[in-house]
């Protein structure tokens, strides 16, 4: 069957970021991307899948610590508190950009789900080299071990390193691991499916954090919004 990606080719080149944060997290993942992904297959992601879960979940205290008036959500103050808290130095722009990003349904409250999202986005972008703020460290060891098991995951997929998935490549990324089973076409189309949540045919680092979240479970979206699934 045809229309899988080799190495070399790049066809969305032109891909047009949709906002200002969306270009620096692309850009991000290109200079990550540059430097390899030390995943080689999707299996690989899978056996980690464990790990990465319990990592996630004891995220929890951290997010009820931040959670200053325990409403079970993390407003924009309480953010900037727990950036300030991390020493994580960000412009107070890109801290609004990055709740706004990840506050999806629009509510100005960081749900557990979203907050995990936004400090995998925060580890990936603090690595920008021009930054002030480069190689400081979130000290949170464990769970920035998780994260770049989650970057390195991303990379894998992302065959031709413009930064976003394309629906070839989560193909390719499948058939690879499988070896040509029959079934494993239609098992791509639904991961991709699942993790294109806007539908434009292109998955970003952040959609595809919000579909492993919802993978292992630790989301909080409102199930009416997964329903009636065609299987
Ligand atoms: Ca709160
Ligand atoms: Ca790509
Ligand atoms: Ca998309």
């Amino acid at each position: 069957m045809g229309g899988v990606l080799g190495k070399g080719e790049s066809p969305r080149k032109g891909w047009i970021p949709e906002t200002k944060l969306e270009a620096k997290m692309v850009e991000a993942m290109q200079r990550r991307a540059a430097e390899g992904s030390s995943m080689k297959s999707f299996n690989q992601l899978i056996l980690k899948f464990p790990k990465i879960d319990e990592s996630l979940r004891n995220c929890k205290t951290i997010f009820e610590q931040f959670d200053e008036d325990s409403n079970g959500a993390i407003d924009p103050e309480e953010l900037k508190h727990c950036f300030h808290k991390l020493e994580i130095k960000f412009a107070e722009e890109e801290i609004i950009d990055l709740f706004e990003a990840c506050d999806i349904n629009a509510n100005m409250g960081m749900k557990f789900n979203e907050f995990i999202v936004l400090l995998c986005l925060v580890y990936l972008l603090k690595e920008d080299p021009t930054a002030l703020h480069a190689k400081s460290k979130m000290g949170l060891p464990d769970l920035e071990a998780t994260f770049e098991t989650l970057v390195g995951a991303f990379v894998f997929l992302d065959k031709n390193k413009d930064g976003y998935v394309s629906k070839s490549e989560m193909v390719h990324a499948i058939n690879e691991t499988t070896s040509g089973e029959r079934s494993s076409g239609r098992i791509a189309m639904k991961r991709f499916e699942e993790m294109d949540w806007d539908k434009n045919g292109t998955v970003t680092f952040k959609e595809f954090l919000f579909a492993f979240t919802r993978w292992i479970g630790i989301d909080d979206i409102e199930e009416e919004e997964m329903g009636d699934e065609n299987v």
